[in-house]
Formats: structure tokens, sequence, C-alpha cells
């Protein structure tokens, strides 16, 4: 892979030149050709990343320019193909990006758009258009990023086409046949000089489609994998409120259809549905234009500040909160208890800010999301009393759970005050303190503790072992949870505080490696303790300072040379380049089958060891997933390994 193409060609012309017959060569032209050249050079700065991950940003970025034409009103319907090849095609029923001559450059107005950055939204100024984060960079990026690209324009009975190679027109738009309905067709091949590998995921692919038909009511957006022929059709008539019951749908919801409103005021437009169920997690997504704003931002802070004080003022109204001779007041996380909500607003002008671009910053978001809020949190209230008062007894609970969380936390607080003397005992710490350099094993059991402890570099490598399985936070509130022993050792240990007390930069460990088993067992440990950091300390996560060992499954033996296989396939592989008799084959059940030196050479060496690295661009999606394992169902656990896939980046280190 290489993203250094025209590293000996200032001008950054030549090497793509001679691709576009019938073009003259004017100032324009080189002024794109030098844009598209930018792009190819730092390909990471436009989508992120050239991993899986800016992989499938370049179907979102195609995909979102669609939306944009559905959130104007002008088309209802996307559809999304995968090729065999591994080719994407985007085909929407909207007006057709237009096809005039552009009165300044002289050439196609669809020309402009498919080669010069950030060309998308001059056409339209009353648009909700994206600007900052990591969509809405523009589809000219992924056509620089793409060995080849094309687009078919029908607009007028007639479809207008023009290809690329590597961002530049093969010819001028031309038209090439008739056609009925009005709309937009994009084709692009990935280029293999910018992506280490050009596989989209299905899933992934699933979920960020179902997300936009979520927060697009009425929109149909179908997905067809033709590599196996997989389809889906999204389409939810009830947007937001589907978004939450899908959110909800393995937990017990405190009353049956979620509350939702929508409302334009000052344009900016407002959408929110929420619904309490009767587990203890806080699960809210907030969005703007259709990105998901995973730091929050105006709009959020407007939605919490109004939820807790029209839920205030109704129990105060009819005097609700008396308990015990105490007359309770809710705080905010008393409100959000159980709550699932998704809030989506709509702002012509985005300002994002934050460590990842995802935090709204438009001040003025705040007051009318508020206000939007409490007026139709409190008339809802009034009109529908009996779901009131369900809210607000669950919420009076919550509150006095909290006085009995507080003394506990004290417990574990006073406990981090303290240095080392207050770190848990069956912690072998490493000696190093620097976070950046230190890592953190989490081992399940006693007896591959002692083999990691032992096997480890106890320089900067800390061992935890973890007896048995860690509590399913899933089902238990605050205070439960600092009960548990193994809980508190997590939190001590990793030494960064929890929920409000929370504060990354204290992490002692940058890397927090989750080592478990490769059997049923193993995989359901580490998804209780994915779903701890995922509830608890999600911030480590986003910071990708949370991984997954990869213990090997088999050992091959032939005389003295052993080899390890990580997988089936590679145990398969494996064996062919290896003489037919006299192979011992080990498959190892548990980590505790490997003495220190097989640990440290297969699992734990930087130099050798392949790490997961656990990533969540989706955390909406990540919070249905855990939902659903950590439930009452044993079924969808089982798919476990297989679905865990998409939440984790391979990372050789
Ligand atoms: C601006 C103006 C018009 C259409 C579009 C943008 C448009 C862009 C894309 C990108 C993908 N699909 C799209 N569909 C439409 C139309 C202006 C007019 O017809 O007057």
């Amino acid at each position: 892979m290489t993203t250094e193409l025209h590293e000996t060609d200032p001008k950054g012309t030549t090497a793509t030149m001679d691709k576009g017959p019938g073009h003259n060569y004017d100032a324009t032209t080189i002024t794109v050709l030098k844009g598209l050249d930018a792009v190819r050079r730092r390909p990471a700065m436009y989508i992120g990343d050239i991993g899986q991950r800016g992989l499938h940003h370049m179907v979102y970025e195609v995909v979102d320019n669609s939306v944009d034409e559905a959130m104007a009103g002008y088309c209802d319907q996307v559809t999304v193909e995968i090729g065999k090849d591994n080719s994407i095609t985007v085909t929407d029923n909207g007006r057709g990006i237009p096809v005039e001559i552009h009165p300044e450059q002289k050439v196609s107005a669809l020309e402009v758009v498919m080669t010069t950055l950030h060309a998308g939204g001059k056409f339209d100024h009353d648009s909700y258009k994206v600007s900052g984060g990591l969509h809405g960079v523009g589809v000219s990026v992924v056509n620089a990023l793409s060995e080849w690209c094309w687009v078919e324009v029908t607009r007028e009975g007639i479809v207008h086409r023009q290809e690329y190679r590597r961002g530049v027109p093969v010819e001028p738009v031309k038209p090439s046949g008739k056609g009925k309905k009005n709309g937009t067709k994009t084709s692009f091949y990935p280029d293999v000089e910018i992506f280490s590998k050009i596989e989209f995921k299905f899933d992934i692919v699933a979920s960020r489609l179902r997300e936009l038909a979520f927060l697009n009511q009425g929109l149909t957006i179908d997905l067809i994998d033709h590599r196996t022929d997989k389809e889906v059709s999204f389409k939810y008539k009830g947007g937001l409120g589907a978004f939450v019951e899908y959110l909800n749908e393995n937990k017990t919801p405190v009353f049956s259809k979620p509350i939702s409103f929508q409302k334009e005021k000052e344009n900016v437009f407002v959408e929110v549905a929420i619904q309490y169920n009767d587990g203890y997690a806080e699960s809210v997504y907030s969005y703007v234009n259709n990105i998901n704003t995973i730091e929050g931002g105006t709009h959020l802070t407007g939605f919490r500040t109004a939820l807790t004080r029209s839920i205030n003022n109704y129990a105060m109204k009819y005097n609700l909160l008396k308990r015990e001779k105490e007359n309770l007041s809710l705080i905010g996380d008393d409100s959000r208890e159980g709550l699932t909500a998704v809030i989506s607003v709509r702002v012509r002008d985005p300002q994002f800010e934050g460590q990842t671009k995802t935090k709204l910053g438009n001040s003025e978001v705040k007051g009318i999301v508020e206000s939007i809020c409490n007026d139709n949190l409190s008339s809802y209230f009034e009109e529908n009393p009996s779901v009131a008062k369900k809210i607000v007894e669950k919420l009076v609970m919550a509150a006095a759970a909290r006085e009995a969380a507080r003394k506990a936390k004290e417990l574990t607080r006073r406990k981090t005050a303290l240095d080392t003397a207050a770190l848990p005992g069956k912690l072998a710490d490493c000696s190093q303190s620097d976070p950046e350099s230190c890592e953190i094993y989490i081992v399940e059991g006693d007896s591959a503790g002692g083999s990691a402890q032992q096997g480890r570099d106890r320089r900067y490598q800390a061992i935890l072992p973890l007896k048995g399985k860690i509590l399913n936070v899933e089902k238990a509130r605050i205070d439960k949870i600092l009960g548990n022993d193994e809980v508190r050792t997590l939190i001590t240990a990793i030494g960064c505080g929890i929920r409000e007390d929370f504060d990354a930069s204290k992490a002692r460990y940058h890397k927090i490696i989750i080592m478990t088993d490769a059997d049923v067992d193993g995989s359901h440990i580490r998804t209780l303790i994915l779903t701890f950091f995922f509830r608890y300390m999600r911030e480590l996560i986003d910071l990708g300072y949370i991984y997954i060992a990869q213990p090997p499954l088999y050992r091959l033996k032939h005389g003295k040379t052993e080899t390890y296989a990580y997988s089936d396939d590679e145990r398969d592989r494996l064996l062919k380049k290896m003489p037919d008799t006299g192979v011992n084959i080990q498959r190892y059940k548990g980590l505790g089958e490997m003495n220190p030196e097989q640990l440290w050479k297969t699992t734990m060496d930087p130099e050798t060891r392949t790490l997961l690295q656990v990533a969540l661009d989706d955390a909406a999606e990540a919070d249905h997933l855990f939902t659903k394992l950590m439930g009452d169902e044993v079924g969808p656990r089982r798919e476990f390994i297989e679905q865990n896939a998409q939440y984790v980046r391979n990372l050789d280190i």
C-alpha cells in the first residue's frame, strides 16, 4: 500500500495528465489535479484512515449525498450495492446532480462536483449540509481515492455519464442514453494503492444504513450484496421512536410506546424519542445532520436540562417526591437511569469541536432544544399521567440508590487516593510508571494469571487475574456494581475512576488488554469485561486503550520445531507446508495449558503478538448488541464471536 504516489512530482500533474484524453489542460484543470493529488497524498486527513474504517467511509460519503437529497425532500429511495468485485454502487431517485455547464469553470457542474474539493454544497444554499466532522468532505474525495469511478445522472429523460480514473475524468460529461426516472447513480472501486485491504463488511455497511433510515423517517434504503446475494431493506415509518424501540429490543420498557416529538424553531429542526426500561444504564445517542455526535454538545445539554427539569416540575406539582418523610429532588443522573433516548437535530451551519470533532458547539442550539423539549415533555406528562407516574416512581428509587452509591463510592475513592499501597493485592504491577508505555493484562483465572505473571516483561507489563465471571453490569445498579470485588479491583487497578469521577488522563496504562480463553466461557467473560468498559469507561475505548489478546488455538510440533496457529485456516495452511507424518497437533482449550514461555512467545511479546484494538465507530449498534448479549436470551450470546468482529480493528504490533 502506498500513499506517496507523486512524491517526485512537485506540480502533482504529470502522473495523471495522460489519463484524460479530450481535455484541455488549462489553469482550472491544474488546480483540480492539485486538489486530487493533495487527497491522495494525505488520504487519512480526508477520510480518517486508510484501513477498514476509512474504506467504509467512502461508502458513507456517497450515501450521505443521496440522504441530503432526501432531507431536502426530493428523494425517498436509496440503493447500495456491493459488487462481486467489492465495488460499490449507490443509486438514488433524487433530482440528479446538475449537469449544466458551470459558468466559471466552463465544464459540466457534475464534473466540478466530482473533481473539486468541497464543491458539493455550492448549488444548494438552503439545505442542511454537513461541515466538519468526518462526513461531508465531498464525493470528490471518494473519486480521488478510487481506482475507477463513474456517475450517471438522469435528468429530464436523458442519462449523462462521466468516468474517472483516480479522480481524473476520462472524457467530458456525455449523454449516454435515455432514462425515465430522475436520479443519480455513482459507482466506484477503491484504489489498491491507497487502501490496505478492499473488502466491505456487510454488517458494518448495514448498521450505518439502518441508522440513516431511523434518522430519516420514511426513507427506504436497500442494501444488496452481490457477493452473497444477501439483501436487506430499511424503512422506518416510526423514525426515532422505532430507533429507541430497536435499542430497547431486549430490555423491558417501563411504558409501551416511546415518547417522541419533532419541531422546528429558528431554522433548527429537533427530533426526540425517549423510553425508560427497567435497567440502570443510560443509552442516549445524539445526532447532528445525521452524524453521531459521540462527544455530545449543546443539543445534548439542552435535552438533558429539559428532561430533568420537566420531570422534577411534574413530580413536585403532584407531590410525588416524598419518600420516608424525606423530600427528594431528582438530579440529572437520576433522571437518566434506564433511559434510552435518541436526539437528532438539523442545523444549517454546525460547528464541530472536541478531540474527534463530534461535539456540537453552536451555543444557540442549547436554548432551542431545551425549550422544545420542555414544552413537549411537560404537555406529554400532563396528558399521560400514568406514564409520568411510572417514570417518577422509577427515578425516585434511583435517587434513593444514589445515596447508597455515594457511600460505596467513597470507599473506592479513598482507596485510590492512597498510592501503590492501595492497589489491589492481586495486581502484579509493572515497575515503570509512564502510562503510555505500560500495559495491563486482565486475565481470566488464577492459573493463567500465574503463567502470565511469570512470562511477562515486568518492566512494563502488569497482570491482573480476575476470578471467574465479573458482575454483569447490564443488570445491576451502580451501588451493587461498586460492591462487587472484581469490579472494584478493576477500577482501582486502572486508576481513572468511573462515571462522574471518571478522568481518562488518570489511566495508569494506555494498553488495557483482555486475555481470556478461546472458548465460549472465555468469550462470555470477555463480553462482560467489555460491557463494563462500554458502560462505565467508554472514553477508554474511544481513546483506543482497550485491546483483546489473541492466544493461539493450536500448537503444531514437528521434531523440535513448534509453530502456532491462531485460526483453523492457519492451521491447515501450516500443515500443508509440513511433512505428512510425525506432526503433533495440540488444541489449546485454555490459557492455563501454556507454560509461561509459550504464553509470552505467542500472546504477550510485542514483537510477535497480535492485538485487536476495540473500536466503536457505531456506539448505538454496539449498545444494541451488548444488550442483546447480556440480556436473558442465550441464543444471541453464541453468535458473539462472529458479531464481535465488527467492533475490533486488526492491529499488528
Ligand atoms: C444540488 C442541486 C440539485 C441536486 C443535487 C444537488 C443532488 C446531489 C446529489 C448527490 C447525490 N445525489 C444527488 N441528488 C441531487 C438539483 C438542482 C435542480 O434540479 O434544480
